[in-house]
Formats: structure tokens, C-alpha cells, sequence
């Protein structure tokens, strides 16, 4: 096993401790909602928002129990999000993570309510644990989830994906969109891993550059992934999303030009960590996993 796979499965294992702890046990009531929440966060899930979060707080000093609160509330989120992502009303997804997605498991309203309570519980994380010893730069973190999180983040995102369907859109409305739904949220977790420690504000300004190109360069990949999977098991025209003819890197430039933008990002995401010296390795080597990845 490399070192960067031996650090990843610590940190990976690590924290599905921490998730285990913190969320409400699946015997206090609402039983059921709690067994719900539970049923979506654990056992699953690579988990790339947290280690993340983790190499920002290990380059920017931060205590590792900070960092992996700051990283639940995060994972939280897009626990929340995946809940809703594959309800009826929106994708009407049956499968996730491998298991029935949680309003089959459960029912639509659990699932309603599941992404509701993990929501809350993201922030209640955020402000009833101490991440900084400025309350004035923790508030600030609270913040930066709301927003990532919100219309002009990720619900945003999601929002302009659902108005897209069977539309075509240019490069940077796609480009926008993904920022908002996928890429705000990994940015937010880099940001809060970071914030958990001491950086200057220039350092923070590089960190961002650097989320800004991963997160980018994470969806880039997981449409070039979509497209070979709905190729290899569907027989489908490669190019065509199979769930509902939403515009995709892949549709809009083809594979082999998406795979050059994702090889693009990943160097400009490396660039932005020019800066930084031996201590933002786990960062560049998530990176390669990003834009290398399989699954
Ligand atoms: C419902 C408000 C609301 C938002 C939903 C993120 C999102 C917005 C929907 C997910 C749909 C989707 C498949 C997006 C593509 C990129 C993405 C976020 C994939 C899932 O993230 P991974 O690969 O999932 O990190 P795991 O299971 O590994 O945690």
C-alpha cells in the first residue's frame, strides 16, 4: 500500500468513527428518523470532501479534532444532498452508494426529513464546537457553509441542473452550474479544513484557486466516468446522459476533449499550490486521485 494510500484509509476509517459518534443513535427517538440518518451517512461514500478538509487543516497546522468536525458538517451536507438528489421529485434515483437510495428504504417523507435533520445537525456541529479561538473567524466559517450550501451554491446548482433538462448550454453556463452545485461545496471543505489552523490570507486565496479547480475538475470526471458506464453497461450512445438528457461536459465537448479540460484543471490546480512547500503534498495527491479515479 502507497503512503498516500495508507494515509487516506487512516483518515477514511478515522472518521467513520466520528461520523458514528455524532450522529443521534438510532435509539432515541424519532427511532426511525435517526435509523434513517444513519442508514444515508454510513458505511459508504469516498469520502473526498473530508480528506480534503483533513490535508487543508494538516498544511495549515489545525488540530485534527477540529478539522474532522468542521469535515462531518461538510459530509453532512452532501448526505443531505444525495437524499434529496435521488428523490422522485428530483432524479428519482433507486440505488446509491450500492444500497436502495433512502425514500425506498425508507419512505418520502423520512427521506424529506432526513435531509432536513442532517442540514441542522451541520450547522449545530459548526457552532457548539470550538473550531477557532477567534469566535469571530468561526462565525465566519458558519457562513461559509451557509453559502455553499445555499441558492447561490449548491441548491443553486441543483436548481439550474433541473432547469436545464433537455436544454442545450454553453460551456460557461454548464461551467457556472458546477460551480455552484458541486464545486462550492468542496471549496467550503478545503476553506474550513483550513480555517481549523492558521494560514495568511494570500495562502487561503491559493487554497481557494486550488478548490476551485479540484471541485471542477471532480464533476468534469464524474460526467467523462457517467458517460463510459452508461457506454459499457447501457449500450447507450456515448455522450447521452442516461438519467434525463441533462447537458454534460461529455454531451457538450465529447470525451476526449472533457478529459483534456479535467487534465487542464488538475495542472492549474497544482499551480495554485506552487506557493506551498512538501506540507501540501496530501493536497496534490488528492488531486491526481480526483481527476485519476475509476469509481
Ligand atoms: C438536492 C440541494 C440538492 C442538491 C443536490 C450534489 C448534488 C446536488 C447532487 C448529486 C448529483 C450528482 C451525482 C452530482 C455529481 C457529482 C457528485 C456530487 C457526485 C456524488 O459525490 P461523490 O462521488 O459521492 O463524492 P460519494 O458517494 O462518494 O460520497
Amino acid at each position: 500500500m502507497s503512503d498516500f494510500s495508507s494515509w487516506v484509509s487512516a483518515r477514511q476509517s478515522r472518521f467513520e468513527e466520528v461520523l458514528m459518534r455524532l450522529l443521534p443513535q438510532a435509539d432515541v427517538l424519532p427511532q426511525r428518523l435517526h435509523a434513517a440518518m444513519r442508514y444515508s451517512v454510513l458505511e459508504g461514500g469516498k469520502r473526498v470532501r473530508p480528506l480534503l478538509a483533513y490535508a487543508a487543516g494538516e498544511l495549515a497546522g489545525a488540530t485534527v479534532e477540529r478539522v474532522e468536525i468542521a469535515a462531518a458538517a461538510v459530509e453532512l451536507i452532501h448526505a443531505y444532498s444525495l437524499v434529496h438528489d435521488d428523490m422522485p421529485c428530483m432524479d428519482d434515483d433507486v440505488l446509491r452508494r450500492g444500497k436502495p437510495t433512502c425514500h425506498v428504504e425508507y419512505d418520502e417523507a423520512t427521506a424529506l426529513l432526513v435531509g432536513d435533520a442532517l442540514q441542522s445537525l451541520a450547522f449545530q456541529l459548526l457552532s457548539e464546537h470550538r473550531l477557532s479561538d477567534d469566535a469571530a473567524k468561526q462565525l465566519q466559517m458558519v457562513k461559509l457553509l451557509a453559502v455553499a450550501s445555499g441558492s447561490r451554491g449548491m441548491a443553486g446548482g441543483q436548481a439550474i441542473d433541473l432547469a436545464s433538462v433537455g436544454k442545450q448550454l454553453a460551456l460557461p453556463e454548464l461551467e457556472q452550474m458546477h460551480i455552484y452545485k458541486t464545486g462550492a461545496l468542496i471549496r467550503a471543505a478545503i476553506l474550513l479544513g483550513a480555517h481549523c489552523g492558521t494560514l495568511h490570507q494570500a495562502q487561503l486565496d491559493q487554497l481557494d484557486r486550488y478548490g476551485k479547480c479540484v471541485g471542477l475538475a471532480f464533476q468534469v470526471v464524474d460526467d467523462v466516468l457517467d458517460s463510459e458506464a452508461d457506454t459499457a453497461t447501457l449500450g447507450k450512445t456515448a455522450g447521452k446522459d442516461a438519467d434525463n438528457d441533462k447537458p454534460t461536459y461529455v454531451t457538450l465537448l465529447g470525451v476526449q476533449a472533457a478529459r483534456k479540460m479535467a487534465a487542464d484543471l488538475h495542472g492549474d490546480a497544482l499551480e495554485a499550490l506552487a506557493g506551498f512547500g512538501a506540507e501540501a503534498r496530501r493536497l496534490r495527491e488528492l488531486a491526481d486521485f480526483i481527476v485519476m479515479r475509476k469509481f
